[in-house]
């Protein structure tokens, strides 16, 4: 393997930081799953417009490409590498209301957390054998679950493609094809072993394989992002009784792309900002400020439609998961504000 040709459009996080003489160290290392340089950086490689450009096919990956994972970390999270992570999930140190209870801007929340089942490889290393024992233990400790989160699990090979683009377009299911991923090594087998627990209200929900190897979701109209939390929280609580996830001191729950290590928590808001939504340069100032990040509404990648964003916490390491919320609740407070001003 060479270094590699990066053309002026990698601005990616990895191209920044892959120096030739990072690239001469790190070339010939190799993690106990077989993950090697090549499988790190190939999604970035492939994909001049990542931001990123990097993925862990393992835990043992952070570790052996730390001189190229940390500086990228460390930009990303704000986070230092000798800090230790610490989780705090209890929903009663949120000091939060509903910040539109009148229900005029925020037309639904979503916050989800990504796991990864310990005694595995993550996504872009796993074998398809094991991916589909992935499956079977998260169904299994899924098929535990009562009360409101008593649901169903509907794998993604059996289903229609009617029903398919439903939940998609409902923002209930991850899409197939992202080039990302493809070149991450995150696709191989697709569809196998993927597919989506639900309860019926669809407030809770389970991806299983995609990105991570469960994405675990609660979800519901409107702004109260109290009761979405502790949802989720009750769900983990469950979860860990069944299934062991990857977690380090250090880094948190381990995701495959860095920028969901730590808490592994994208706590978001589908918000109407028509006026914000016209002074970008506003609209960015105060998510910046706030610690937020600005999607489309149709998922990563995605675009707005209507004056609708998703609005989400960008940090997810070295702070809680109570303040990634927190971080949510005090920028949509703010834009709120703003979009008041502004109409
Ligand atoms: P992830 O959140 O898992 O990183 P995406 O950004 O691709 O992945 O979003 C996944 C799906 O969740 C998309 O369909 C997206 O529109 C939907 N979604 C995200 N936030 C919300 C929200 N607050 N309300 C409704 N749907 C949401
Ligand atoms: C990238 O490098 O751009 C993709 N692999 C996605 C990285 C995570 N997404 C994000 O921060 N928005």
């Amino acid at each position: 393997m060479k270094y590699p040709e990066f053309t002026k459009q990698h601005q990616s996080l990895m191209a920044k930081h892959l120096s030739p003489e990072l690239f001469t160290q790190l070339q010939n290392v190799v993690t106990t799953n077989g993950v090697t340089l090549d499988n790190v950086i190939n999604s970035g490689l492939q994909n001049p417009d990542s931001d990123i450009g990097v993925y862990a096919g393992d835990t043992q990956s952070y570790q052996h490409f730390a001189p190229l994972f940390n500086p990228i970390i460390r930009q990303y999270h704000k986070f230092d590498d000798d800090t230790l992570h610490t989780t705090n999930l209890n929903p009663e140190d949120l000091n939060i209301d509903d910040p539109d209870p009148a229900e005029q801007y925020i037309v639904s929340t979503r916050i989800r957390v990504g796991r990864n089942l310990a005694q595995f490889p993550l996504g872009p290393a796993i074998t398809q054998p094991e991916r589909d024992e992935v499956e079977a233990q998260a169904v299994k400790a899924l098929s535990k679950m009562s009360g409101a989160l008593s649901g169903q699990y509907f794998a993604l090979s059996g289903m229609s493609d009617e029903v398919k683009s439903q939940l998609i377009n409902d923002h209930f299911l991850f899409k197939a094809g992202d080039r990302f991923f493809e070149a991450a090594g995150l696709n191989r087998d697709w569809p196998a072993g993927r597919g989506i627990y639900h309860n019926n209200d669809k407030t809770f929900l389970v991806w299983i394989n995609e990105e991570d190897q469960l994405r675990i979701i609660s979800m519901q109209a409107g702004g109260n992002i109290t009761q979405v939390f502790t949802r989720l929280t009750k769900a983990l609580a469950e979860l860990e009784k069944h299934l062991s996830f990857s977690f380090t001191q250090h880094l948190g729950y381990i995701s495959s792309c860095p920028t969901n290590l730590g808490t592994a928590m994208r706590a978001s808001v589908h918000i109407k900002l028509p006026y914000l939504g016209q002074n970008r340069e506003l609209l960015n100032k105060i998510t910046e400020e706030h610690h937020l990040q600005i999607r489309g509404i149709h998922g990563e990648h995605s675009s707005s439609e209507g004056g609708v964003f998703d609005i989400s916490n960008r940090r997810r390491l070295g702070i809680t998961e109570v303040e990634c919320v927190q971080d949510l609740y005090h920028g949509v407070l703010a834009l709120i504000a703003q979009e008041k001003q502004l109409s």
